[in-house]
């Protein structure tokens, strides 16, 4: 396909930083979480870089995302201020549910993050009330759902796929398959190999890309995109992926296999490295470009760190607001 040929080289650096961008935050995020220095859940989105870079490379502002527990890639990608997710991480005023959510509520209605969420499979019925929403206002927007493999073995992924095909709503179904939900490994919870299989029970497009090549993702994505808008109906995207840490910070990992952990850590298997060589070996950028790239990102997410431990803690008596509506 095309896709390769027509992307531009700021497309290709942009997606790297992207992708550079969630590895600092979250291995900070890791490193600080485990060290005791951050209270509240972690779970880092280390390893699934190339998905949220290549599905948010092709949503526009008014496209909205609907995240997961796992949530700071795809906020990031979409255009989070990693300021006031450093903030949130540490539980300050200045963070973006003013210090009141930690790492798995994060929202940003303004660019379109309609909310990470704690409880799984939770975000998909939401994404088809955004979707039906964008409809109605008229808007050529489309809403996206994140969601783990383990998400599809509850009752909402199904009700949710089946209302958006019957309602043909503009959404997009997006599975991040790290093969586990938390300790089960994939086969042990579902008969299918691939959870794109089960499109087809609501007459919808099952597609699996390898998720850890932001360009196979990407590509899927917009030729999603294209299908809904010529009349197709939606698409169940299957990403294959690999979480790097435990499912937070904190907890087991002896269920992995250490040779498919190795496997996947390598610099065939991490989506970074292995994007840095396709650039490099392409000849669209340099060493030094890349590198200026991930000095750059240093520098942010240090600021960010600072930003977030140096704000203040919300006041006692603003514990009540925002809890009811007026
Ligand atoms: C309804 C519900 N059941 C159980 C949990 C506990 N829990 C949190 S994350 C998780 C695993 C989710 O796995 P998956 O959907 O594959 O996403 P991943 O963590 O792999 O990104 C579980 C069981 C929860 N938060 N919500």
């Amino acid at each position: 396909m095309g896709l390769t040929k027509e992307l531009t080289k700021d497309e290709y650096l942009s997606l790297y930083e992207t992708m550079v961008k969630i590895r600092v935050f979250d291995e900070t995020a890791a490193a600080y979480a485990d060290s005791g220095e951050l209270c509240g859940f972690v779970h880092p989105y280390s390893g699934e870089e190339a998905i949220a870079a290549g599905v948010c490379g092709e949503l526009t502002k008014d496209d909205c995302v609907c995240s997961t527990h796992r949530g700071h890639g795809h906020i990031i990608a979409k255009g989070g201020d990693v300021n006031k997710m450093w903030a949130e991480l540490y539980g300050k005023a200045t963070g973006y549910s003013q210090g009141k959510s930690g790492s798995m509520h994060i929202a940003d209605i303004s660019i379109g993050i309609i909310g990470a969420n704690g409880i799984v499979g939770a975000g998909l019925p939401i994404a088809n009330g955004v979707a039906f929403a964008l409809d109605y206002q008229g808007k050529d927007a489309v809403c996206v759902a994140f969601f783990g493999d383990g998400a599809t073995n509850r009752g909402t992924f199904h009700e949710a796929l089946n209302l958006a095909s019957v309602w043909n709503l503009p959404v997009l179904f997006v599975c991040e398959n790290n093969g586990f939900a938390s300790t089960t490994p994939r086969a042990e919870a579902m008969n299918v190999a691939r959870v794109s299989e089960r499109a087809a029970s609501y007459g919808m497009t099952g597609v699996t890309v390898d998720g850890n090549d932001p360009l196979a993702v990407k590509e899927a994505v917009r030729a999603a995109r294209l299908r809904l808008r010529e009349g197709g109906g939606q698409t169940l995207l299957e990403c294959i992926t690999w979480r790097h840490h435990q499912h937070f910070i904190g907890d087991r990992s002896d269920y992995k296999d250490p040779e498919d952990q190795a496997r996947w850590l390598s610099e065939e298997m991490d989506p970074i490295p292995r994007f840095e060589k396709r650039i490099l070996e392409a000849g669209i950028a340099d060493e030094r470009e890349l590198a200026e790239i991930r000095e750059r990102v240093d520098a942010e997410i240090i600021a960010a760190v600072r930003y977030g431990k140096e704000s203040p803690y919300p006041a006692p008596e603003s514990m009540y607001d925002f809890v009811y509506a007026d």
